[in-house]
């Protein structure tokens, strides 16, 4: 197994150090790399990333902020070209996917293998998951976004709206990333609709997500409204035209 870890980050200066120093750590039992995706932050994420000097952190410059989804999708097709990795991690910049939770993530992981198509998610709203300092909005608002997405799009996963999540390349080979138009948070929905669309093996391992200590949160207003209207419309075309989705996403 060869993981790579792709962290997104705009104007997480402070978390990412912190996050990186929690990967060492790790590093020291699993072999991985880690490629963070900046959007040009003002802070310079970027930069103070580089002054690390960790020669298994690469960094994916971009030019301006374009959402989470645009982001990660750019990091897709980037560690893609490297023929060197078996799975490709999501995970936020800002502590609130624990380092702690990758090693069970990573054995699920491994645990399917032989079966090409894997996705696991790391899951807050199963036995055994938990939220820790998120207020009661937040936490409603994850809540409701992941049952309106399962009912709308019969996805049958608790946690469709997390961002940490394991992808086998396999997986990622067989999707079809430029007809994905999600820009924002709801490029999670999207990419759980797909990874389904796609006949993958799903895996779901509880997770604890800790609110954020530095840095402020890029949720907004607009983000939410993106992924109701997406949602909908995704749900509307599976209903109308059951078989097109999966020719517009799946090779
Ligand atoms: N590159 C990039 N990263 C983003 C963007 N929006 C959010 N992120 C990153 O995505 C992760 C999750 O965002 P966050 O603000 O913590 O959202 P929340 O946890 O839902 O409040 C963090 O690592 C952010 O820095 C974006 O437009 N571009
Ligand atoms: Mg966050």
């Amino acid at each position: 197994m060869k993981p790579v870890i792709l962290i997104p980050t705009y104007n997480e200066a402070v978390s990412i150090v912190e996050l990186l120093k929690e990967l060492l750590l790790l590093h020291e039992s699993i072999d991985f790399d880690v490629l963070v995706i900046d959007d040009n932050s003002p802070d310079r994420t970027a930069d103070i990333v580089d002054s690390q000097n960790l020669p298994w952190v690469k960094i994916l410059r971009r030019p301006a902020k374009a959402g989470l989804g645009a982001a990660y999708r750019a990091g897709f097709q980037q560690v893609l070209t490297s023929a060197s990795y078996t799975h490709v991690v999501t995970m936020d910049a800002d502590g609130s996917h624990r380092v702690a939770d990758l090693p069970a993530m990573f054995s699920a992981a491994n645990q399917v293998t032989n079966l090409k198509r894997c996705i696991v998610l790391g899951t807050r709203w199963m036995p055994g998951g938990s939220v820790v300092n998120w207020p009661k909005s937040r936490q409603l608002l994850s809540q409701a976004g992941t049952k309106y997405a399962r009912i709308a799009l019969g996805i049958p996963l608790n946690d469709l709206t997390g961002g940490f999540r394991i992808y086998s390349i396999d997986l990622l080979k067989s999707l079809n990333l430029s007809t994905m138009t999600a820009t924002g948070y709801c490029f999670q929905i999207e990419m759980a609709m797909a990874s389904v669309l796609a006949g993958a093996c799903t895996c779901e391992v509880p997770i604890t997500f800790v609110e954020r200590i530095n840095g402020v949160s890029k949720m907004s207003k607009a983000i939410v409204i993106e992924a109701l209207w997406q949602t909908t419309l995704w749900g509307l075309a599976r209903r109308l035209r059951p078989n097109a989705d999966k020719l517009n996403y799946v090779k």
